[in-house]
């Protein structure tokens, strides 16, 4: 454990490995919005991490900005927040290294995410990939981040982190990394895929069917919606009755995400209605909660300079944060005299 008492520092990330898809919105951006303003924030676009699996270099420098155009669409406020890319600040790379010479081999194997996206390819797979939950680690310690608003399927990463500051200050007798929180969302903390309620959503998930992106239309997130996979059941009349039925608990979590209330109020509402009931009035409030940001979205990328002057704007401010941390931390490991 540490003593030392650390400000109140948020950071968190998303990859530009392909569009945004609701789960990034509802388990992370929406989230980082209702945080805004509560403590000094940091909300990077994690470009390093989206190239431990190949990338188009067209469509990763396009991505980074449509990141970043989804986080201002949905109301982070650069003035408020830091806004940036991370490969624009050296620092993550360095203070990564030095956690690889901290994390344990076997800490890495048990981490689950590996394992889901490695599957039985992980010969094949980049290094990168393997040592990512590291430089994960080095992303939100190099700015002493005490909170980190996730969906449930970082958790493991952010546990992680605490493993290596602890390990970190275990090995050099200090006490200068905090041990940050993951802060996870009551409801639909893991958007399940619509064609699988036992896997999560994922931008790079095979088939568009099982996602919606943020930048669907209306007739696609209608269309995804009404052919989501679901049981032949309708909604029952009380919560604890989707216990074991993944696909309806997941549109009932969405549902209840998108409206700012619980499953238990949808319920309330909705009990008892068929599929042909609740997937079209779950489609018209996805369109009436995303619609307005996809437009926000495709306006801000007609002006990518802009965006570009945003990031590097954020890159600057973060890149003061943590010079000072990544210069200590070269001293207490005997890299500086
Ligand atoms: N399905 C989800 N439900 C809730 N939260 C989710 N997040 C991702 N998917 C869901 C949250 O979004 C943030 C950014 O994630 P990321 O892009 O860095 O990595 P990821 O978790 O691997 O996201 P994807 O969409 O699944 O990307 P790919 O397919 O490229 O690996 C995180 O806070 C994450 O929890």
């Amino acid at each position: 454990m540490t003593d030392t008492t650390f400000t109140p520092r948020v950071f968190s990330g998303i990859k530009p490995s392909g569009g945004l898809q609701l789960g990034n919105y509802l388990g992370a951006i929406k989230r980082f919005v209702g945080m805004q303003g509560e403590m000094e924030a940091l909300y990077c676009v994690v470009d390093l991490h989206a190239i431990t699996v190949w990338q188009d270099p067209v469509e990763l420098a396009h991505g980074t900005r449509e990141v970043a155009a989804g986080y201002l669409a949905a109301g982070l406020d650069p003035t408020k927040s830091i806004l940036f890319n991370q490969s624009r600040v050296s620092a993550h790379a360095e203070l990564g290294w030095i956690f690889n010479c901290v994390a344990r081999v076997g800490w890495m194997n048990r981490m689950t995410q590996f394992k889901d996206k490695a599957g039985s390819n992980a010969e094949k797979v980049s290094l990168g990939l393997y040592a990512y939950p590291s430089l994960m680690a080095a992303d939100i310690l190099l700015y002493h981040a005490t909170h980190v608003p996730v969906g449930d399927d970082q958790k493991q990463h952010v546990e992680l982190t605490r493993d290596i500051a602890a390990k970190f200050n275990h090995d050099y007798g200090v006490d200068f990394f905090p041990l940050t929180e993951p802060v996870i969302g009551t409801h639909a903390a893991r958007v399940m895929n619509l064609r699988d309620g036992t896997k999560k959503m994922s931008k790079s998930g095979e088939s568009d069917m099982e996602r919606i992106n943020m930048r669907d239309t209306a007739d696609q997130i209608a269309k995804k919606f009404r052919k989501a996979r679901t049981d032949p059941e309708p909604l029952p009349e009380a919560v604890e009755s989707l216990k074991d039925r993944p696909e309806a608990r997941n549109l009932v979590e969405i549902y209840a995400s998108l409206s700012d209330t619980t499953p238990e109020a949808v319920i309330a509402e909705h009990g008892g209605a068929g599929w042909g009931t609740f997937k079209p009035a779950l489609a018209d409030l996805a369109v009436a909660k995303l619609a307005p940001i996809s437009d926000e979205m495709t306006r801000l990328m007609d002006d990518p300079a802009e965006i570009d002057r945003i990031l590097a704007e954020g890159a600057d401010r973060a890149a003061a944060l943590a010079a000072p941390i990544l210069q200590r931390t070269y001293e207490i490991v005997g890299l500086r005299g």
